[in-house]
């Protein structure tokens, strides 16, 4: 009961921006039902939580669990630009941890409990300290990409490359597929706030008693060696999304409009939840689909009226194409009829491409997206990235074509099926991911 001092209370910090929530919420909600007399406080922005917890702080699904609002930072009536998607989060880092803190004691006063565990976002270097003050483990849930992960962990040797002798990255193990224009801009940037946090954030997390990922074991055998050669323990327990399924939500009509379309034959465009592209790569785009001919279905973040060419919009959704505002993406891959997946290369677009088993044309715009889109490019070798960096006509024309049609298209498909096998079969009830995930709430409620 929620009186008893002796019992096991879990605090989770989320990093309340882009995908981060979503993924960590559900992987608490999993652990919370696995260990019901264990207390879980869930910390995040009270934007984040409104969306997440509309019925109330008390979670419909999980008792055990309760929401709890700190401060993001921003003056009253502050709406983000959109424009610079670092923006909200670095007036949200001038106010960690203390905003984490004062909350944190008051959820400890309102519940009873001190804290057990500090289960967090996998960026809050800050949480190393707490856990450790506190004498309880730290477990960080890493949410972008494996080799990401490992970039951070090997910034200085990446910084020392950069200033010494050249463009690639074939001396550090795991990273040999990277070229120094695939590194994240964070890694080599030493001092706004963005990448400080994550350069403290490699630095501290080799404490961390175990660093849980979005992933599945074998994915990439040489990052995941190399990450378990640097840190105390790592728990592959995705894909996250699989863990459960989210249930069907269209409202725009996507599947219907797919079962209509000929299999593999459609290509779905989607830059995730922060991303909008400039107005002459969304023209490169239509016009590439028009020139290939496929029929297109877009996930569209802005007016789509008011931003593509009007007689573009129209010769293509009249025909071939349909843009909606969202799209239920995971069941959008896995239908049969989309053949290519035309993405930002944000973590969780990557690994629901795997699981749809579709072929990505990746133009990566921040973050780990660069280093993903070159890992499915040419480590994975599942989708190329579109000649150039940008969207043109030409360079988005031949992706597309490259991906859809002949041999190379062909093998292509074969190696993400691969990789689809290997994603369902890790979570399955004698897979990795389901097998460490029980080493996890061991560790997080034992
Ligand atoms: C940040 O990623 P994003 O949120 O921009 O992009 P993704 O990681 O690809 O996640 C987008 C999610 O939104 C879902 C989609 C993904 O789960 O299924 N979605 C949808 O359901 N319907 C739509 O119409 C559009 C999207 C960051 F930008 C990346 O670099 C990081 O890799 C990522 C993880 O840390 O976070």
């Amino acid at each position: 009961s929620e009186d008893s001092p002796a019992g096991k209370h879990v605090a989770v910090f989320t990093f309340p921006f882009a995908s981060h929530v979503a993924p960590l919420l559900s992987l608490v909600r999993r652990i919370a039902a696995a260990s019901p007399a264990t207390m879980f406080s869930f910390f995040s922005s009270e934007k984040s939580n409104l969306t997440r917890f509309p019925g109330g702080r008390r979670d419909a699904t999980c008792p055990n669990l309760v929401a709890y609002d700190v401060w993001d930072g921003a003056p009253e009536g502050y709406v983000p630009s959109g424009r610079n998607p670092v923006e909200p989060v670095e007036i949200f880092l001038r106010v960690v941890p203390g905003n984490f803190e004062s909350v944190l004691h008051a959820a400890e006063r309102e519940r009873g409990r001190k804290i057990t565990c500090l289960l967090t976002d996998a960026f809050y270097w800050f949480a190393a300290d707490m856990a450790q003050e506190r004498s309880v483990p730290w477990v960080p849930v890493w949410t972008a990409s494996p080799c990401a992960l490992l970039a951070h962990l090997e910034t200085d040797s990446i910084r020392q490359i950069f200033g010494t002798s050249g463009m690639t990255l074939d001396a550090i193990p795991g990273l040999s597929a990277m070229r120094m224009m695939d590194m994240m801009k964070e890694v080599l940037d030493e001092t706004a706030p963005f990448p400080t946090m994550l350069y403290r954030m490699g630095q501290v997390l080799p404490q961390a008693a175990a660093v849980v990922a979005n992933s599945f074991e074998n994915i990439d055998p040489i990052v995941e060696g190399e990450l378990r050669s640097k840190l105390r323990k790592v728990l592959d327990v995705g894909p996250f999304v699989l863990s459960p399924p989210p249930p069907l939500s269209d409202e725009h009509g996507c599947i219907p409009w797919l079962d209509e379309q000929e299999t593999a034959s459609v290509v779905y465009v989607s830059f995730g939840s922060v991303i909008r592209p400039p107005p002459h790569e969304i023209t490169a785009i239509v016009k590439a689909l028009d020139k290939t001919a496929s029929p297109f279905l877009w996930s569209y973040r802005g007016d789509a009226k008011a931003e593509i060419p009007r007689e573009l919009l129209e010769s293509a959704t009249g025909t071939r194409g349909k843009v909606v505002p969202w799209a239920p993406q995971l069941h959008v891959l896995g239908h049969r009829a989309v053949g290519a997946f035309v993405t930002h290369s944000g973590w969780n677009s990557v690994l629901e491409s795997m699981i749809g088993g579709v072929p990505m044309v990746g133009r990566p715009f921040f973050g780990d997206q660069s280093m993903n889109a070159r890992a499915v490019e040419a480590v994975w070798q599942i989708g190329v990235a579109v000649e150039g960096g940008a969207f043109t006509e030409e360079a988005t024309a031949v992706a597309l074509e490259r991906v859809l049609a002949g041999e190379e298209g062909k093998r292509i498909r074969e190696r993400v099926g691969a990789l689809k096998e290997m994603a369902l079969g890790a979570v399955e009830p004698q897979g990795s991911s389901t097998r460490n995930f029980d080493a996890l709430v061991e560790i997080v409620t034992g």
